[in-house]
């Protein structure tokens, strides 16, 4: 049998050192003491895109030959983050580039920070995206993410003045050497006009958009790497053009009008990523995104497949589409319009492909975040695709009639809260569950409250499509890069296998009891937290101290993931500590990172809020440093590694039922972080693989949320009253304690939690309730955290049983129970 470095490529280090000389000469004309840390990154990253590009060729070879059912992950987000130290990593070949530069006089690390991070995705829901490509290449199956290569990423932000600014992201201003432009795959996507209908010879109806805009959609394919095994998936993204050039006098005005605004569309389309998350604007450019990237894919799958296949009908035998979310759910009527009207397939049968081929995943339960486009809107962007959606719709609800008959006296009700089109509104989750084969929820809890709350209606008519895959990150990158340290302690105690098999990393569980292990393991966590500590000081001027406990919250701001609760409790802390200075308490750091929608008030507030009471704690000397607070600026891929790596308490604090999944918790688990959160999302499946006394749990549970909010029964202002600790905390958001210029400035946020006037609900996220809770779990951890032995024994085995929450294991299920893929195996390669 080959052994794994058999398969994976021989890297010859002379040859790479020749070809970075040789792209620095070549891309800038320069030796390489001329060039700059940027343009010796760019020259690194084409010697290694050359390394790829024969095993990705191999790979679509492969794919070729062997012709395996393959799966287009359909996303408007992919979070990849820097794309060439996880490039090294999964071909094996880091150590060696890290030698190369080495004798080159360079530091891969800081060739490796020249890198921008491809931000093109909010949070979780496009970092999961990334996770699944790397896993999939590592497994071996064969998959196209499917995108938008966005101009302007997830913005970057500034803090000034304790206030979050939105700064654009750039990230292709020095060029990108991992992306190939592929020209001879470009598709046209047509907007607005009108739909005409046409009899053929046959007397059979033909529809036609006519009057319509459109632009071409041009795609760029990214490599995506497996680990050691030689296999190359691709990222296919995809950027805009104008139709035509356009010359001023060869037109008269209506067509010159409509040539400009057809060049505007094509630039303002993939113009910028929409930086919310868990939330739904709807914007017309949104859906034109939507479309724009949809379309293009599903032609491009579409041709593909015919072009080594003859029956279209087959279509769902090698093709599966799963939908992240609902922003690609326009992907159902569009395959269904491909199938009719272009390759002739009558209603039943294209309907028969298209609920055999796409598959949808829900991320979350939020109400806000759910996408519902008004008719108006998506009729006249999307003529054809309406009228499928309006029939697909009209069948729908005579399915509803035939379940639930007039004489259940059930029928209006169900249609009023089942149907796709209604009251004005497009219903884009209807229209996944509908007309896809399976819908899944990402964490065994979540899906249990989409089948027995927010999706019980569907569940009841369509059980047999509801299933959980809870989600998982890739180890590669959040710990063999993350976290070298951890990792190489890891391989020499048990080998490399949790590599690509994290359950082995169980092997583990033995150092949480020898007493050796665990000074090493504590020792390689300090050594970490001074990276970190050095990487605060670069970035935000504020000393550290890597012996006080590391509490870290990193995540998007919410007010469902209660950043407020967090900072809140810093308040009362510091009260404490002023009111009783003798008081024992062990010194801790707080630290924050979270980027706020640009629009969403009391999220920016929050930002501000945690600032500006780092600000009075900080500079409080009359405290000894015992705790300071922190907030990381501009929170993304590349910085999360290093944050993970040093953190010792992992904050998932979201109200129970809010947090759909979570993955942040499961990175901090990986690198030994203890649990600090609530009963929701993966969490609950974290606490049990790892057990109750290694996590610090607190708070509602989610059914006592979900019946708060059903049945009402809570009043914070009954907190307010009793509890004198938490209303001395809240007045200080009032009386300019952490605002003397502007007392009021944090009037909002006081509102949110008791005034029942400026909101409709008042501490809609039982802040107050879950604080009293909160800060017990606190105390518990600084108690636990004194005991050292117990703690880096708790840490060993957060390590030991994050075996589940491999993405690997997550596509695994996904392809046993959802996809069923072939896998593919490279034949060994001779040359
Ligand atoms: C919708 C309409 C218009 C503009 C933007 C959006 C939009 C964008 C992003 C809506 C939602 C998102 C992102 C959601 C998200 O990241 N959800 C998270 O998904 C993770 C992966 O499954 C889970 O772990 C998290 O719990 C969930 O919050």
């Amino acid at each position: 049998m080959a052994k794994k470095s058999e398969i994976a490529l021989q890297f010859d280090k002379e040859l790479f050192i020749r070809s970075v000389k040789y792209n620095v000469k070549t891309l800038y004309r320069k030796s390489m003491d001329e060039a700059t840390g940027q343009e010796i990154f760019q020259a690194a990253g084409y010697a290694i895109k050359d390394v790829i590009i024969d095993n990705w060729m191999a790979t679509q070879k492969e794919y070729e030959k062997k012709d395996p059912k393959m799966v287009y992950y359909m996303s408007m987000e992919f979070l990849m983050g820097r794309a060439m130290g996880n490039n090294l990593i999964n071909l094996q070949a880091y150590k060696a580039v890290a030698e190369c530069l080495e004798e080159l006089g360079l530091d891969i690390n800081v060739i490796e920070d020249q890198e921008p991070d491809a931000a093109l995705g909010n949070g979780g829901l496009g970092r999961l995206a990334a996770c699944f490509l790397d896993s999939l290449a590592t497994l071996g199956y064969g998959a196209y993410g499917c995108g938008i290569r966005y101009r302007y990423g997830m913005f970057k932000q500034e803090i000034r003045d304790g206030y979050q600014v939105e700064v654009p992201d750039n990230w292709l201003e020095h060029g990108n050497p991992f992306e190939l432009r592929r020209p001879e795959y470009t598709k046209e996507i047509k907007f607005g006009g009108y739909v005409n209908v046409y009899q053929d010879e046959n007397g059979k109806n033909v529809f036609k958009q006519e009057n319509y805009q459109s632009v071409m959609a041009v795609p760029f394919d990214v490599p995506i790497v497996g680990y050691g095994n030689g296999i190359v998936n691709t990222l296919r993204i995809w950027d805009a053009e104008p139709v035509q050039c356009f010359q001023l006098d060869s037109f008269d005005k209506g067509d010159y009008q409509k040539a400009v605004e057809q060049e505007n569309l094509a630039r303002n389309i993939v113009e910028v990523l929409y930086p919310n998350d868990n939330h739904y604007a709807g914007k017309e450019l949104r859906l034109k995104q939507q479309y724009f990237f949809i379309s293009a894919s599903v032609q491009e799958a579409v041709a593909k497949y015919m072009r080594s296949h003859d029956d279209i009908r087959k279509f769902a035998d090698k093709v599966t589409f799963q939908l992240n979310d609902t922003h690609p759910t326009v992907a159902v009527a569009e395959l269904m319009r491909i199938l009719m009207d272009d390759y002739c397939l009558e209603w039943d049968e294209a309907w028969e492909v298209t609920t055999k081929t796409c598959a949808y995943t829900n991320h979350t339960i939020m109400s806000e975040a759910l996408e519902k486009w008004p008719i108006e809107l998506f009729s006249r962007l999307l003529p054809r695709v309406y009228q499928i959606v309006e029939e697909i719709n009209r069948r729908f609800i005579l399915d509803i009639e035939k379940k639930y008959p007039y004489e259940t006296g059930l029928t209006q009700e169900k249609i009023r809260k089942m149907a796709i089109v209604y009251d004005g509104q497009v219903k884009m989750a209807h229209l996944a569950i509908v007309a896809g084969y399976s819908v899944n929820g990402v964490a065994r809890l979540h899906t249990e409250i989409l089948k027995n709350q927010e999706l019980h209606d569907f569940y009841e008519m369509f059980p047999e499509k509801f299933n959980n895959k809870t989600n998982g990150i890739t180890q590669r990158r959040f710990l063999l890069h993350a976290n070298p340290l951890l990792a190489d302690w890891v391989t020499e105690r048990i080998g490399d296998g949790w590599i690509t098999d994290l359950k082995k990393i169980n092997k583990i569980k033995s150092a949480a009891n020898d007493p050796k292990a665990r000074e090493q393991f504590m020792a390689i966590k300090f050594q970490n937290k001074v990276r970190l500590a050095k990487y605060i000081k670069e970035h935000n001027g504020v000393d550290i101290d890597p012996n006080s406990i590391y509490d870290v919250q990193v995540k998007r701001l919410h007010e469902y993931k209660r950043q407020l609760l967090n900072i809140l409790h810093v308040m009362y802390l510091y009260n404490q500590i002023k009111e009783h200075p003798e008081m024992e308490f062990y010194p801790r750091t707080f630290i924050f990172g979270a980027k706020a929608a640009a629009g969403y008030r009391n999220a920016k507030l929050t930002i501000k809020l945690i600032n500006s009471v780092a600000d009075v704690i900080n500079n409080d000397e009359t405290i000894d440093g015992k705790i300071k607070v922190v907030f990381i600026e501009n929170y993304r891929v590349s910085n999360a590694e290093i944050i993970f790596a040093a953190s010792d308490v992992s904050e998932q604090i979201s109200t129970a039922s809010k947090e759909a999944s979570g993955t942040g918790n499961m990175k901090f688990m990986l690198n030994g972080a203890i649990t600090l959160g609530t009963m929701d999302g993966a969490n609950v499946e974290i606490v049990e693989e790892v057990g109750a006394d290694n996590a610090v749990i607190f708070g509602l549970s989610s059914d006592e949320v979900i019946n708060f909010e059903k049945f009402g029964g809570y009043n914070p202002m009954d907190i307010f009253n009793c509890d004198e600790d938490i209303r001395k905390v809240l007045m200080q958001l009032v009386n300019g304690f952490y605002s003397p210029d502007d007392p009021e400035r944090f009037r909002t946020l006081y509102n949110s939690l008791l005034n029942t006037e400026s909101t409709d609900v008042a501490d809609r996220y039982f802040i107050l309730k879950d604080f009293r809770s909160y800060a017990e779990a606190q105390k518990k951890i600084e108690e636990f955290y004194r005991d050292s032995d117990r703690w880096a024994q708790a840490a060993i085995l957060n390590v030991a049983c994050s075996g589940k929450f491999t993405s690997d294991r997550t596509i695994q299920e996904y392809v046993d129970e959802i996809w069923h893929l072939d896998k593919v195996k490279l034949p060994k390669r001779t040359s």
